[in-house]
C-alpha cells in the first residue's frame, strides 16, 4: 500500500511555485488556472470552520465566504490538510468533511509537520494558511480575526497567576511571510495593545480600513488607535502593493470593521470576554485549545450574538479581500 503522507512529487505544483512546500500543495483546478493566468485569488483559512464555529454555522460561513470572494470577482482558495497534502482550494465535499468530522487537527506553523505526517484532516490557522498561500503565489488572505498576545501572557496585575507567554504563532508568521491578511482585528479575546506592540516590533504594518481605530472584532471599535488608516480598498491596495513590492519579507494586516447590523455593543462583548477569560484561567484551559474554548464560551454568554458577529465579519472580510485582490492586479498592468 502506498503511504498517503509520502511526498507527492511535483504533480500539482503551479509553475511559478518554487518553495519546497510546493511539493506538498494540491491546487484546486480553478485556483491553479487563476494563478497561471494572473487572475485574482483569495486564500481562506479553515480553523474557523473546524475549531472556531459550531456546526452548521461553520459550513454556512465557509460557503458564504467563498461566495463573497466569487461575487467580488476573485477565486476563493480555502486551505486545509488531508492525506499528507496541503489542499489549496476545497470542493463542496471537502468543506462538508471539514465542518463535520470529529478530531480534525489544528495546524499552525509549529504543528504543520505533525498535521501532514498524521495523514488525516487538519484545519489551517492563520500562520499555516499564510505559509500555504505564499508557497502557492497567493498574495491576499481573509480570516475572521488573527491570533495574538493572550490576556495574561505577561501575568495579570494584582493577581497571582504567573505569565503564560501565550502568543499566537500568527504574529511571527505575519513578520516573516509576505501576504496581505484581511481580518476584523485581532480576536477580541486577546490583549489588543500588547498584540499591536508585538506586531510593531516585528515590523508588521497594521492598517484600519475606514476607521481611525483598530477594529474590535465583535465590535466595530476597540478604543485603540490604529497605527495606520486608509479610507477605502483602493488606498489599501496601493499600500499593500508598495509594502509587498519592497520585499521586506513581512506581511501586512488590514483590519475591516464588522458590519454594523451584526456588531456586538463593545461593553457587552467586553463583559462576556472578561468572564470567559476568568473561567478559562480557573479551568486551566491553555495551549491551542484556549482560543476555541473562549470563542465557544463567549457565544454561550452572549446567547449567540457573538456567533452572528463572527459569521458576518468573516464573510465581510472575504468580500473586501476579493476587492483588494482585484485592485492589486489593476495596479500591475500586464
Ligand atoms: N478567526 C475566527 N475564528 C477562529 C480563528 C480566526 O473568526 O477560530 C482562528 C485562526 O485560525 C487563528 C487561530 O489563526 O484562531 C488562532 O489560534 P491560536 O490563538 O491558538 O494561535
Ligand atoms: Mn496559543
Amino acid at each position: 500500500m502506498t503511504d498517503p503522507t509520502a511526498r507527492p512529487g511535483s504533480t500539482a505544483a503551479h509553475s511559478a511555485v518554487r518553495s519546497p512546500i510546493a511539493d506538498r500543495l494540491v491546487l484546486a483546478p480553478e485556483v491553479g488556472d487563476a494563478l497561471a493566468s494572473g487572475r485574482p485569488v483569495v486564500a481562506l483559512e479553515s480553523t474557523l470552520i473546524s475549531h472556531g464555529l459550531p456546526f452548521p454555522r461553520n459550513l454556512e460561513v465557509a460557503r458564504d465566504a467563498e461566495a463573497a470572494v466569487w461575487a467580488a470577482g476573485a477565486v476563493p482558495a480555502t486551505v486545509a490538510i488531508n492525506r499528507g497534502r496541503i489542499l489549496v482550494g476545497l470542493d463542496e465535499r471537502a468543506l462538508v468533511e471539514l465542518a463535520t468530522t470529529e478530531g480534525v487537527l489544528k495546524a499552525a506553523r509549529p504543528s504543520l509537520a505533525a498535521a501532514i505526517a498524521a495523514g488525516g484532516w487538519a484545519a489551517t490557522t492563520v500562520s499555516a494558511t499564510m505559509i500555504a498561500a505564499a508557497a502557492a503565489g497567493i498574495e491576499v488572505f481573509a480570516t475572521g480575526g488573527i491570533g495574538g498576545v493572550h490576556r495574561g501572557a505577561l501575568g495579570r496585575p494584582g493577581r497571582p497567576e504567573p505569565p503564560t507567554l501565550d502568543i499566537s504563532s500568527d504574529l511571527e508568521e505575519l513578520a516573516r511571510t509576505p501576504v496581505a491578511v484581511v481580518c476584523a482585528g485581532p480576536k477580541a479575546i486577546l490583549d489588543l495593545p500588547l498584540t499591536l506592540e508585538y506586531l510593531e516590533t516585528r515590523g508588521v504594518p497594521v492598517v484600519a480600513l475606514g476607521s481611525t481605530e483598530v477594529p474590535g472584532f465583535y465590535s466595530r471599535r476597540s478604543g485603540v488607535s490604529a497605527p495606520l488608516s486608509v479610507p477605502d480598498v483602493v488606498a489599501a491596495a496601493r499600500l499593500v502593493d508598495v509594502h509587498l513590492g519592497l520585499g521586506l519579507g513581512s506581511g501586512i494586516l488590514l483590519g475591516v470593521p464588522v458590519p454594523d447590523e451584526d456588531a456586538l455593543p463593545f461593553d457587552q462583548a467586553r463583559a462576556a470576554i472578561e468572564q470567559a477569560t476568568d473561567e478559562a484561567d480557573r479551568a486551566g484551559v491553555h495551549g491551542p485549545a484556549l482560543t476555541p474554548w473562549l470563542l465557544a464560551r463567549v457565544a454561550e454568554l452572549t446567547e449567540g450574538a457573538s456567533l452572528r458577529a463572527n459569521t458576518a465579519l468573516i464573510v465581510n472580510d472575504a468580500r473586501v479581500a476579493g476587492e483588494l485582490a482585484l485592485e492589486l492586479l489593476r495596479l500591475r498592468p500586464a
